[in-house]
């Protein structure tokens, strides 16, 4: 094989690097990203309960409560919170592209978080290379899509659990392979397959679960569609007097909505959906439909990140101010 005689590339040396770090020291801290997603929250569980099986000490902390769509996951009552005392000899960072993204933890524990290497494991746009270890791949699909590269390397087993986080994550990442592929995904698929991984789980308990109530939010959204620039941007607004109307709560609302339904509107450049939080914040979603769309620039300009198909971001202008802005900008590429 030609590959075998290839110089190392930047992504294989870094993770030389960071298997050097686990393999040399014992206590982790492992966080994902704060807006927890199935690639964020699999890829931050898919890395603790390995460090645990090669015999290491580590915390995992997500900082919103996971959405009922992970329950099926049963590992949800590992999620600890009491890190104070705790000497960590690294901190694993997923699927963020700035460390502000794993929430307020680095602001109430600077004794921790200023002393202790940072491993920052990513493939969003515009990461800003903040860890003292980077293993960042903007082209692959999922930070879980890297973290199989790091964990084969290692050569040490692969759990059945282990492979079913991280096939969790490429799946939601690429929307069931639907944007975001390369050769590799599937290489990678392929091997977490063999791995036992448990793919029809995933896909049934993604794709396959709607409950009444979230079909009917759905049903209102649609009747309600926002249409900017003669259908090229089509979107929705849920307030949280609509949320409480269906009874459901912000940060249990996946991502079906906009990526099945939303961003299929024929003629359509991209969609977003706008969203008020419980404490009154607005978080915002974009998805391009097509290529051409840089949908992340909207996601940037609110502060927010995200890729070319698909940002997000966290504001508190009004949604008349949103819409004038999304209405606005150029997207294309
Ligand atoms: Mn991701």
């Amino acid at each position: 094989m030609l590959l075998k005689y290839t110089k190392m590339n930047e992504t294989q040396q870094e993770i030389r690097k960071i298997l050097a770090v686990i393999e040399k020291w014992q206590n982790f801290l492992v966080m994902g990203h704060k807006s927890v997603d199935g690639d964020a929250y699999g890829s931050s569980m898919a890395l603790y309960f390995y460090l645990q099986s090669i015999g290491k000490n580590v915390e995992v902390i997500n900082e919103l409560p996971i959405t009922p769509l992970f329950h099926f996951l049963n590992i949800h009552t590992e999620v600890h919170k009491a890190i104070e005392g705790t000497k960590f000899d690294a901190i694993f960072v997923c699927d963020c592209g700035e460390l502000s993204l794993i929430g307020k933890y680095p602001e109430l524990h600077p004794d921790i978080f200023e002393h202790t290497p940072i491993v920052s494991i990513d493939h969003h746009n515009g990461n800003k290379m903040f860890g003292d270890y980077n293993l960042v791949d903007t082209k692959s699909s999922s930070t879980c899509e890297l973290l199989y590269d790091l964990m084969e390397e290692n050569k040490k087993e692969i759990t059945i659990q282990v492979a079913t986080l991280l096939l969790f994550g490429i799946i939601r990442d690429t929307n069931c392979f639907k944007n975001s592929i390369r050769p590799h995904t599937l290489e990678v698929t392929s091997k977490l397959i063999a791995l036992q991984a448990e793919y029809e789980k995933i896909i049934f308990h993604s794709y396959k679960s709607e409950k009444l109530n979230y079909l009917q939010l759905y049903g209102y959204v649609l009747e309600n569609l926002t249409s900017l620039k003669w259908g090229k941007i089509v979107g929705g607004i849920i307030t949280q007097e609509v949320f409480q109307r269906y009874n459901i709560k912000e940060t249990e609302l996946g991502p079906q909505l906009i990526n099945e339904v939303l961003s299929s509107l024929d003629g359509a450049d991209f969609a977003f959906l706008i969203k008020e939080t419980d404490s009154g914040d607005i978080k915002l979603s974009f998805r391009a439909r097509r290529d051409g769309f840089d949908v992340s620039r909207i996601a940037r300009y609110f502060w927010g990140g995200g890729h070319i198909q698909s940002g997000g971001a966290y504001t508190n202008i009004s949604i008349e101010e949103i819409l004038k802005v999304i209405e606005e900008m150029d997207v294309r590429m």
